[in-house]
């Protein structure tokens, strides 16, 4: 087992990092920016090395300095949470060359899911659904507005470098094309330096819903069911939850199958996460796959009863799997405060934390690294606490996320909580009846 794991990141994840440590005996490093000194992660950590000032370019994204600060710790090993450079190939292959474990995806295996037209080909082959589209990339304007013909309209051109919704485009017919294949690769070519565009029907009103999986060195992978996310606002996700209300057992059964189809065939290791589109009829089709543990983690985690972490930190290490297919049991939702202002089109809303009081109680779980009189810096990403509640039934556990949002009492700053509530309250969110689109008409 590792001796000692340097955690390159901060917030919450950077906290929830170093507790699964701890229990297991690993010592940890934390890494900070100048802006986070008063940090938690800072606090937690066993040892703590500043790299750098508050810019993530020259801090949390800074490799040099990341690797310096291993070095002078002796880490064996670095976990980088979700974001930051999590699913960075150049910074995977840095550890790999420098005999540090990098616990996330190796060199290989990231470039060839992050770039989205090849993951698909290789989930195609593998015998996964996808969207029917392009062979890989278009070669040009007259071959996708070809493609696009013998699809038919709406169709969806995409970069393959794209990620969180840039570079893509709906097209709903001819007339629409060329400005938007124009514009989609000025978009990618500027956002990734790369303009490649591969092109899919268009799936409408569809719900994302992800497979959780984890794979270990010797070639066993288990799915741990699935989480739905479509209630989420330009391509961030608000609420997550498992079971996902459209989810039934044969779906499930052939979802968790693809999934670890696509994950056996890359051979994957690590945890892992399958996003699929489901169609109002629960055909399903391969969107893409993240390398990286992810935020809305903690849902499975409830309903599974295991540490994904410390799974995560097992494999990493070279730790057979024992595990099994798991199944939820009972219900968990997850509501992301972010401190913004819903009300004034979810402007940051940085500050320091004049009160704060966290919800607690059976079944409310809050992963957060704020306190009383933490001040939240701008530079960083304004997710400031993950509300995590677990119950036998979904109307219990929207029952239990209302009264713990309605205990959570953050005042100095704007969070989404008042959103949250709304939400809770929506009458379609109670039924369960909600697509990606749900956001973009809801009324609060
Ligand atoms: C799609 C789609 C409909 N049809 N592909 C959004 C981000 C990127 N990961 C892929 N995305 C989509 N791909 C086809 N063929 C709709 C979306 C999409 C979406 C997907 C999941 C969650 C929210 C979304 C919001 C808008 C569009």
């Amino acid at each position: 087992m590792f001796k000692k794991i340097l955690i390159a990141n901060r917030g919450e994840i950077a906290l929830r990092v170093i507790r699964t440590c701890r229990e297991m005996g690993i010592k940890t490093v934390a890494v900070y920016s100048t802006a986070d000194k008063d940090s938690l992660h800072v606090k937690y950590a066993d040892e703590a090395v500043c790299i750098g000032p508050p810019s993530s370019a020259l801090s949390y994204l800074n490799m040099p300095n990341l690797m310096a600060a291993a070095e002078i710790t002796n880490a064996d090993a670095i976990h980088p949470g979700y974001g930051f450079l999590s699913e960075n190939a150049q910074f995977s292959q840095l550890c790999q060359d420098s005999g540090i474990k990098f616990i996330g995806a190796s060199p290989e295996m990231i470039n060839s899911m992050g770039d989205k037209s090849n993951a698909k080909a290789t989930m195609k082959a593998a015998g996964v659904p996808c969207v029917p589209g392009s062979d890989g990339l278009l070669g040009s304007l007259e071959e996708g507005l070809r493609l696009a013909k013998e699809i038919q309209y709406p169709v969806i051109l995409k970069a393959t470098a794209g990620g969180g919704g840039r570079g893509m485009r709906i097209v709903w017919n001819d007339k629409e094309f060329e400005s938007a294949w124009g514009s989609a690769r000025q978009e990618a070519l500027a956002a990734f330096g790369n303009d490649g565009m591969y092109l899919e029907k268009f799936v409408q009103e569809p719900r994302h819903i992800e497979i959780q999986i984890v794979g270990d060195q010797y070639g066993k992978v288990c799915h741990l069911s699935e989480r739905d996310c479509s209630i989420q606002r330009r391509h961030q996700k608000l609420i997550e939850e498992v079971p996902s209300p459209f989810m039934t057992d044969e779906l499930r059964e052939a979802m968790g199958d693809a999934a670890i189809k696509a994950a056996s065939a890359i051979n994957y290791e690590g945890v892992g996460t399958i996003e699929f589109l489901v169609d109002k009829d629960r055909n399903f089709y391969f969107m893409e796959m993240n390398t990286r543990i992810q935020v809305e983690h903690p849902v499975t985690e409830e309903v599974i009863n295991h540490d994904l972490i410390m799974e995560q930190i097992k494999v990493a290490a070279g730790i057979p799997m024992t595990g099994k297919n798991y199944f939820p049991s009972g219900h968990s939702m997850e509501c992301r405060i972010n401190a913004e202002d819903p009300y004034n089109d979810f402007r940051p809303s940085p500050g320091t934390i004049t009160t704060l009081h966290k919800p607690g109680g059976h079944g409310v779980r809050v992963d957060t690294h704020i306190y009383a009189g933490y001040t939240i810096p701008p530079y960083y990403d304004s997710m400031i606490a993950k509300l995590i509640v677990k119950a036998n039934t979904r109307e219990e556990a929207i029952t239990k996320m209302e009264r713990a949002l309605n205990e959570f009492t953050i005042e100095g700053i704007k969070t989404t909580i008042p959103l949250h509530l709304k939400i809770m309250a929506d009458e379609d969110f109670r039924k369960g009846n909600f697509t990606t689109k749900f956001m973009e008409s809801f009324k609060y």
